[in-house]
């Protein structure tokens, strides 16, 4: 596959122009200073627990003077639009899950590549915190003008579809909604599905309406968008697990003031573990919750020879990556191997 450009961000010039005049609107001179964090999932999900608990953090460790105000999924636009805002600094901070900002930094896409990262969560995480993977990733965001704090880990990614899907073949034809970096076309490609990217909240209706056949998310998200009232099996492949990233503008950090970087820099260390226990709480209540509500709900757990022939049709799109994401892709998948292994390492 020809590499291809990444594009360029494209929000609707008066749609940008109508946040970006609200947002202001909601500063207000004499008050505390206002941080806006947008992030990509809606609330009570763990992406609005970790921003609740980053907001508690700088307002308790600025005494006040700070004031983190979190805008959930749904009120600022898609997850591009949301990286947009960023980008032209009408938000301070945001979540950017590669699935999506893969479009833009082409490099991420390495985290949604089939059977790479480890099959022990603890230790993805541990990996993802890994200072050598860091200083790869903080270099590539800088050249897009945003500033990496941290990748967080949301959990393994499971499939919710009509039908049973045990094996590569179940896949044929199947229409399978992905996130919207062109790696996942690949990536579903590679075992005869019918990818088809949409964004977040188009997911839904787009089940229910029959045009997608199945979607691919961690339980948490799975039972807060309710993907499965419209779908009956839930499959545990463990083929992948949710990365996102955090960042803020480049520019805004660097307007900072040494101590509010400190303070910064200090809040997002400290909450890289909490994430990682928020995200391990929330995927096994809301599985039972989700079980409780619709028992017929049948959960398909693949076995070790099933895995197999999943992992053997994945493992020709690490060339496909390398190909597609740029020079520096090849450098991405030696920095991750090595982050895993590393992490794997210091159990
Ligand atoms: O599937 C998606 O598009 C989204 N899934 C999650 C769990 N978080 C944000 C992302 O945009």
């Amino acid at each position: 596959m020809a590499s291809r450009t990444a594009p360029r961000l494209a929000l609707p010039l008066a749609c940008l122009m109508a946040c970006a005049a609200w947002l202001a609107g909601c500063a207000r001179d004499d008050g505390p200073i206002v941080w806006r964090f947008a992030i990509e999932e809606t609330r009570g999900s763990v992406q609005d627990a970790y921003a609740q608990a980053f907001a508690e953090a700088i307002e308790a460790r600025s005494g006040g003077r700070i004031d983190v105000k979190v805008y959930p999924y749904g009120t600022l636009g898609t997850s591009d639009q949301i990286t947009e805002l960023l980008h032209n600094g009408t938000l301070e901070f945001a979540t950017a899950s590669p699935g999506h900002l893969g479009k833009i930094i082409p490099e991420l896409q390495v985290f949604l590549l089939h059977y790479t990262l480890h099959d022990d969560e603890a230790t993805n995480s541990r990996a993802l915190a890994d200072p050598e993977l860091r200083a790869f990733f903080d270099a590539l965001y800088a050249e897009k003008d945003f500033r990496l704090l941290d990748f967080v880990s949301e959990g393994l990614m499971v499939w919710t579809t009509r039908g049973p899907v045990r094996r590569p073949a179940d896949f044929a034809g199947l229409k399978m909604r992905v996130m919207t970096s062109p790696l996942l076309l690949a990536a579903y490609d590679a075992y005869g599905a019918d990818p088809t990217p949409l964004p977040y909240a188009e997911v839904y209706s787009a089940l229910q309406l029959n045009m997608i056949d199945a979607q691919v998310n961690p339980v948490f998200a799975i039972e807060e968008m309710s993907f499965y009232e419209v779908t009956d099996h839930l499959v545990l492949p463990g083929h992948a697990h949710f990365v996102t990233s955090v960042m803020t503008n480049q520019a805004f950090y660097d307007r900072l003031s040494e101590g509010d970087r400190r303070m910064l820099d200090g809040v997002i260390a400290e909450l890289h573990d909490e994430a990682f226990a928020i995200q391990r709480r929330f995927n096994q209540e809301r599985l039972e919750r989700m079980l409780e509500r619709k028992p017929e709900l049948e959960v398909l757990t693949l076995d070790a020879d099933e895995r197999a022939a999943f992992r053997a049709m994945a493992a020709p799109v690490r060339d496909l990556f390398v190909e597609m994401a740029g020079p520096r892709a090849e450098q991405a998948l030696t920095v991750l191997d090595a982050a895993v292994e590393r992490a794997a390492r210091s159990e």
